[in-house]
């Protein structure tokens, strides 16, 4: 490869790390052209000084910065102060095996834009982890492809360990906060291919973790930032205020047929159900994915028929919480209701744009 490669490694209190990543890398990468970039935030156990030692031997070069924390905000610093055409994100306590870094490279010379390190396509392993922990992992992934539609195809967009081609970041505006930078990379970055490569994440080889509490609220600040950013969260509100015309819809015209027309009240409800579910998929047709349909009066009717499928499923799901909160756990019938409406709108939501709006 003739491009260089840069490799920004961010570090807070990292020391006796340091020196064994170095070396790997070295070993790992020899006969390439690249430079490690560490973004140290002021660390007081000599983190910098050890690894600027390094640079009389090794393409090292070490940045710190005194007045700011945070392991995505180092990461973009790097970016910034780094030269390379093509750009690497490593942790520096050899969770992230050097040994991956030339199958990162092969994936980027094949042609894919972003090559991640990945923990959860075949090959890949997170041996050391208990059952808390992987659990919280794969969550905040369902959570992610959940909340924000162009992570779909990527298996683990909570990977700190990735290689992309710095075109990737030609005009990105990355306000990441917390850890997950590549989700930022992802979300605001320009790219075609995308090649997962398969790791084992390593132990923690020693220092302190950073993980905290804290990690899982600044995730969620960082996913509701991305979200707003996308316009997901509009679109979210635009739905449930098509689902509450469709109350009144339906309301309203089980009234009149009833009332004025005097139908039996269960065909009354029929009619009036369909209608309000008719006058839903117009408005969220016209409105809430306005962006993702396919013009046409055939998908305009397919479109119709998934919408209304997912919709009775959901009346479903509304009466089966009804029915589970109030005779199985004793909850008042209008409370279980609204537990069902709240199920039965994030089930619609979800399953509409992922399927009848599916781009
Ligand atoms: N510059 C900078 N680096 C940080 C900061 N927090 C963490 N890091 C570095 O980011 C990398 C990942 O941090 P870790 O604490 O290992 O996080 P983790 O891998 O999710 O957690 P463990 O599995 O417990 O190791 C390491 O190289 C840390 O030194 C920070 O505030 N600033
Ligand atoms: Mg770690």
């Amino acid at each position: 490869m003739d491009k260089t490669l840069s490799i920004i490694i961010p570090t807070y209190n990292e020391r006796d790390n340091i020196n064994p990543l170095v070396k790997k890398i070295s070993n790992a990468l020899s006969g390439y052209n690249y430079e490690i970039v560490f973004i140290d935030d002021n660390s007081q156990d000599g983190t910098a000084e050890l690894a600027s030692a390094m640079s009389a031997e090794y393409p090292v070069r070490v940045i710190v910065r005194k007045n700011e924390r945070g392991l995505a905000s180092a990461v973009v610093e790097g970016f910034k102060q780094s030269k390379g055409e093509i750009l690497a994100v490593m942790d520096a306590d050899l969770q992230h095996p050097p040994e991956v870094l030339p199958h990162l490279i092969q994936a980027i010379i094949d042609g894919a834009d972003i090559a991640i390190a990945s923990r959860y396509v075949p090959g890949g392993a997170i041996p050391h982890w208990g059952m808390v922990r992987r659990i919280i992992s794969k969550g905040a992934i369902i959570l992610a492809h959940l909340a924000l539609t162009s992570t779909g195809k990527v298996r683990d967009p909570m990977s700190g360990y990735f290689m992309l081609n710095r075109d990737v970041l030609n005009g990105a505006n990355l306000r990441p906060t917390g850890y997950k930078i590549l989700l930022e990379v992802l979300i605001e970055g320009q790219y075609q291919n995308i090649k997962e490569v398969p790791y084992t994440f390593g132990n923690r080889s020693s220092s302190e973790s950073k993980m905290r509490m804290r990690q899982q609220v600044d995730y969620l600040m960082h996913l509701y930032s991305l979200m707003n950013r996308k316009g997901e969260i509009i679109r979210f509100l635009k739905f449930c205020a098509v689902g509450a015309s469709g109350v009144l819809v339906n309301e309203g015209l089980l009234w009149i047929l009833k009332h004025f027309a005097g139908l039996h009240l269960l065909l009354s409800s029929a009619i009036s159900i369909e209608t309000s579910i008719i006058s839903n998929f117009i408005l969220n047709d016209y409105f809430t994915f306005r962006d993702r349909r396919l013009l046409g009066a055939r998908p305009f009717v397919q479109r119709l028929y998934k919408f209304n499928a997912v919709s009775l499923a959901g009346l479903a799901i509304n009466m089966g919480v009804l029915w589970l909160f109030t005779h199985v756990f004793g909850v008042y019938y209008l409370v279980s209701n609204l537990i069902g409406i709240a199920m039965a709108t994030l089930w619609n939501y979800f399953i509409n744009r992922s399927w009848t709006w599916k781009v």
